[in-house]
């Protein structure tokens, strides 16, 4: 079997990529050729983890923010047979996704071939894919910041970064909260019927790659997992499971963060627990569910926590100030000044361009 040259996967990807806005060196000259190269989205909550880690351990990066499905004008990008063909180095042998838990965690789904992050390591000719393994190997191969996962606490960091992988985040994204949806109303329109639209731009492309039998079943996987996506979040008995199993989750890291005196997750040291954390509770209180700890007084271990982890630089310059991370809404002081609108629709149309 030929072993495929990554960086000719990456060049054929990214003579697909042209938006300047969106595909430019991070913390770099822009001539700079950086080892990492990092496939990722504005709103993706798996990416603001990557992008956090990123810019905690100040690594430079070559960023193609995609334009995902809601946002593309055509056929997503990620869904590009070029994309796809690139990321599936990452997951040689790997389950395909099929079902749908609304969690979009590698270990209780399996392996989506048309998702961001994907990170491209030029250096040892490697990709890797899934938001936690990619912080995991920057942590251990980059070479530069603060240590993100110490030894000392090795453990203790992993349970956290499952916890967090696992909760059913896209679910909540995706499908109304039946006690009344509270979730931005951009979101609101932006979801409804999204999952058939994913189906059709997913049927085109496999048009496309119908000698590549390969690819033919990576598009089918997911297919069939935007089926079930559909069928999962019109159940209103289990969104009402995920918002209770939402607050669960909240309630856990109030109980984990009496155990110690420290400002952060495992205690004096910021690890990569606090970055999956704060991106999770900063998702949480921009959909409209802060209330978990902003309006019960017994979580108010937590609330002092969100508000000393959104205002840590690295978080602030990957997700808050990134251009289109988040739109507007009520319940984000940044996202929603007179200003919100109209600088989100500015940044949309200079974006949209593929
Ligand atoms: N387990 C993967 C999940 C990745 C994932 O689900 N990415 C979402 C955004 S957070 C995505 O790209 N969705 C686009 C789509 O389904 O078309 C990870 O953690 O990287």
């Amino acid at each position: 079997m030929v072993t495929p040259n990554i960086r000719s996967l990456a060049d054929a990807t990214n003579r697909d990529l042209k938006n300047r806005f969106r595909n430019r060196v991070i913390g770099a000259p822009k001539s700079a050729v950086p080892r990492f190269e990092l496939y990722h989205a504005g709103a993706s909550l798996c990416s603001h983890k990557v992008r956090t880690v990123l810019a905690e351990k100040e690594i430079p990066y070559f960023s193609h923010d995609m334009n995902l499905p809601g946002l593309a004008l055509g056929v997503p990008e990620n869904y590009r047979p070029s994309y796809v063909r690139l990321r599936m180095q990452g997951a040689v042998g790997a389950t395909l996704v099929r079902a749908y838990s609304g969690r979009s965690s590698l270990s209780t789904e399996g392996f989506d071939p048309c998702v961001v992050p994907t990170l491209v390591d030029h250096e040892k000719s490697r990709v890797v894919i899934d938001s936690s393994r990619i912080c995991k190997y920057l942590d251990e191969e980059a070479g530069t910041g603060p240590v993100l996962i110490p030894e000392a606490l090795g453990e203790e960091v992993e349970r956290q970064i499952a916890l967090v992988d696992e909760a059913p985040h896209v679910a909540l994204l995706y499908g109304a909260h039946p006690d009344g949806d509270r979730r931005p109303r951009l979101i609101v329109r932006g979801m409804t019927g999204i999952q058939n639209k994913k189906i059709k731009a997913l049927e085109s492309q496999i048009a496309l790659v119908q000698n590549d039998p390969v690819l033919v079943s990576a598009y089918q996987s997911k297919i069939s997992k935007e089926s079930e996506s559909l069928r999962f979040v019109s159940e209103p008995k289990r969104m009402n499971e995920v918002l209770r199993e939402m607050e669960e989750h909240v309630a856990e890291l109030d109980q984990h963060l009496s155990t110690h005196d420290g400002p952060w997750v495992c205690g004096e040291r910021f690890t990569l627990a606090d970055i999956v954390w704060t991106t999770s509770l900063f998702r949480m209180k921009w959909i409209g569910i802060g209330r978990f700890w902003e309006e019960d007084k017994g979580r108010c271990r937590v609330a002092g926590y969100a508000n000393l982890a959104f205002q840590r630089p690295s978080f602030r310059h990957a997700v808050i100030d990134w251009p289109n991370a988040y739109a507007p809404s009520p319940y984000v002081p940044e996202f929603s000044t007179p200003l919100a609108w109209p600088r989100f629709f500015w940044r949309v149309l200079r974006s949209a361009r593929g």
